[in-house]
């Protein structure tokens, strides 16, 4: 018998090789992988399980009393309806709101939902989210779209305002290897956990912070894990761990930048060189502007920690190479923007930010590929056409949104109205996975007239739909793998057959323009492969220019994984350092701005500032609330993927999710 050859594909959390055997899928990690993720031991019950949806469904209320605003959205059973059936039926209630081949100058998008936020799955071009964002800037001419992230958002809008692009910024800094070199301290506030580095939007290849982390520890590096949990970061030599009262980051910020300004320590010709605003920041630290000095036992009441660590602690890292990393999840809160603009200006005053293995970043501890270089070639993407309704919420606007058409709101200082939205298109996504306040979430979604899902489980989205489409999985179809700052294209040819039933995104798409009369538009007359040959013919050329090995995609879809090459431009911030005037930051001063006039007059407090949480005032903490939760990534799958894999229960009990009480705790209540 012929061995079955393992075939290359990628998911957000690796790059493996697969092949189909009688007995299921079998997963190799990716050989050049130097720490792959336990989470691909869930890719094979994505094919198998039970939770697939097989049929379209429609909701049985909304087939029998017609499209409208209802209660019993989420609440009510579904009937399976044969594919053309339930395409002609979307199709047509889509005509009702105004989809079709002649769209009217004011576009009808304008009523449609389709931010659909989620992570999809990797792969470029069945990538749910650009296909879904394609397929109505053609059928509606626009959508009402949705900024910002889950992930980062307050703290990317208040670095927009006050540091530049924070994102793009971030992916074009090589941090991991510096770290590995360089880094003498490492203050990761919220930790460094890797398991969540295993994870990166459209895939990671190669798991590198465990590997630069303990080089670093080799070379003596110390490292101060900032967090509430104790395994937010590998045991590894030189590591302290403090655990402030979750929420109270800021307050230890500042009274670190208050000993560095009290002691002398701050690093003032950087300060003059590079940012503005010092001066008054320097007034609300010492007490002037309001009082209150933020010193070290000013903080230790606010979070739990002894004014005497605090203080070695600011003293050490004026004393040695350090890097302050924050995680994403400290600005997932109430004025969630304030710890990491605070840990902006901390970093700013340890004046290390143009040096190897110093200064600041925000994301390293959350998103694989943060802290790789920059690729020199474009990658492969689906174009997503034009959205004439320019139209916008803030990403967790959602449930807002659909409860007060008309009502007004501010984002970055700009007052907006939100639009009232007839239909909701969901694909990619999870959102009663991903939103808080899931009962207000569930009365938002009860106001749409019609709400449409794609998706291949049965999620709690999809119950909460009018219309679900199955949909296959990666290993179903054939794509083209590849993410920023990953230094491999990934050929995915089509791992399994797929199951009966479910379509890919795009055939729904085109079947559902073809009955609205613009598949021309939307398909280009392009099949699924021949758009993936348009696709990768731009990073094709690239690589050709630079004369790289450039196979032909027949070539590149049968041969292994094409390495990419990596830029050595100079990143926004190296420029910036090397000559302020000449490489201005994207900020209104061109500088850092530790005191900000635009974020004043969006209602804030102009530099960083402690804000007590609101459900804290007043009241006898310890007395009113005992606990606080710490709602943290799963550490066995990404988000809600693949929830039944075999990695996923594994780190479950009888099935269930766990949650961890401190053991002090515990003994304490017995
Ligand atoms: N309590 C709490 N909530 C959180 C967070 C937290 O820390 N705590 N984190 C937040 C963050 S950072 C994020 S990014 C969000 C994540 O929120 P989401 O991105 O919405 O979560 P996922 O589970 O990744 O949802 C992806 C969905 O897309 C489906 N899917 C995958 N591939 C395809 C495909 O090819 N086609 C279609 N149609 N569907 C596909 C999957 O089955 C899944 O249902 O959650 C946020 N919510
Ligand atoms: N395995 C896995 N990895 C993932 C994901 C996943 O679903 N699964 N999701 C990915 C996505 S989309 C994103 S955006 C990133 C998110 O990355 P993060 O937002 O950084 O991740 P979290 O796990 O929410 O938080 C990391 C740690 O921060 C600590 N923390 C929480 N609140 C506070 C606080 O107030 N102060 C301090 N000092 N620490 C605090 C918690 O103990 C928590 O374990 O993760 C990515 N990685
Ligand atoms: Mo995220």
């Amino acid at each position: 018998m012929t061995e079955i050859p393992f075939r290359p594909h990628s998911s957000h959390w690796g790059t493996f090789h697969a092949r189909q055997t009688p007995e299921g899928l079998e997963i190799r990690p990716f050989e050049g992988d130097p720490d792959p993720s336990p989470i691909l031991a869930n890719i094979p019950a994505a094919l198998t399980h039970p939770a697939r949806l097989t049929q379209p469904l429609i909701r049985r209320g909304w087939l029998e009393r017609g499209p409208g605003p209802d209660p019993m959205r989420g609440r009510e059973e579904f009937v399976a309806v044969p594919w053309d059936e339930a395409l002609d039926i979307a199709a047509a209630e889509m005509m009702r709101l105004g989809a079709g081949p002649d769209l009217p100058e004011t576009v009808p998008g304008a009523h449609v939902f389709g931010g659909s936020y989620g992570w999809s799955s990797a792969g470029r071009f069945h990538h749910a989210q650009s296909q879904v964002h394609r397929f109505l800037n053609t059928a509606f001419g626009g959508y009402v779209a949705s900024v910002d992230t889950y992930s980062s958002a307050a703290g990317s809008v208040i670095l927009s305002m006050t540091w530049g692009h924070p994102i793009s910024m971030m992916m074009e800094q090589p941090f991991w290897q510096d770290i590995a070199e360089e880094t003498e301290l490492l203050i990761a506030f919220g930790g460094m956990p890797v398991r969540n580095l295993a994870v990166s939007p459209g895939g990671n290849s190669q798991h590198v912070a465990r590997p630069s982390l303990k080089a670093a520890a080799a070379r003596g590096c110390r490292f101060v894990s900032v967090s509430p949990i104790a395994d937010d970061m590998d045991e590894l030599p030189g590591l302290t761990r403090i655990a402030p009262r979750p929420g109270t980051d800021v307050a230890l910020m500042l009274a670190m930048a208050q000993v560095l300004a009290a002691e002398g320590l701050a690093d003032r010709a950087y300060l003059d060189r590079c940012t503005t605003g010092y001066d008054r920041f320097l007034a609300y630290l010492d007490g002037t502007a309001d009082g209150t000095a933020k010193t070290p036992d000013w903080a230790a009441a606010i979070t739990g920690i002894p004014a005497g660590t605090i203080r070695d602690l600011s003293r050490s890292a004026a004393a040695r190479r350090t890097h302050i990393s924050v995680a994403y999840a400290l600005q997932r809160a109430r004025n969630g923007e304030q710890p990491v603009w605070a840990a902006m200006v901390l970093a700013a005053m340890l004046g290390q930010n143009a040096r190897r293995g110093g200064g600041f970043s925000y994301g390293l501890a959350s998103i694989g590929n943060v802290g790789k270089p920059k690729l020199a070639v474009p990658l492969p993407t689906l174009p997503q056409g034009e959205n004439r309704s320019g139209d916008f919420i803030p990403v967790a606007r959602i449930a807002e949104l659909l409860q007060n058409p008309g009502k007004s709101y501010t984002y970055k200082g700009e007052t907006r109205d939100y639009a009232d939205i007839r239909l909701v298109y969901w694909a990619g996504g999870n959102p009663f996975h991903h939103h808080q306040h899931l009962d207000n979430m569930r009365a938002a979604f009860s106001r749409p007239d019609t709400v449409i899902v794609h998706d291949s489980v049965g999620t709690a989205s999809a119950r909460h739909a009018d219309i679900v489409f199955p949909v296959t999985v990666t290993p179903e179809r054939a794509d083209i793998g590849a993410s920023a700052n990953d230094p491999f294209l990934i050929p995915m040819p089509q791992l399994a057959e797929p199951i009966a039933g479910p379509r890919h995104d795009y055939d729904v798409f085109s079947a559902l323009s073809e009955r609205l009369g613009c598949a021309d538009a939307f398909t280009e007359g392009r099949s699924a492969e021949e758009w993936q040959a348009w696709m990768y013919a731009r990073t094709r050329t690239a690589l050709a220019e630079r004369q790289l090995p450039a196979p032909d995609f027949a070539e590149f879809m049968e041969g292994g994984i094409l390495e990419l090459p990596v830029t050595d431009a100079p990143s926004r911030l190296a420029l910036f350092h090397a000559d302020p005037d000449a490489h201005p930051l994207e900020t209104p001063s061109g500088k850092m701005e530790i005191y900000c006039e635009a974020v004043e007059a969006a209602g804030l407090p102009g530099h960083p500032a402690w804000m007590p949480p609101e459900e804290w005032l007043g009241a006898d903490l310890a007395a009113v609330h005992p606990f606080q939760l710490v709602a943290n990534q799963p550490r066995g799958k990404l988000h809600s993927q693949l929830d039944f894999g075999a990695a996923s229960m594994a780190t479950k009990r009888g099935g269930r999710e766990v949650a961890r009480m401190n053991p002090a705790d515990g003994w304490r209540r017995g």
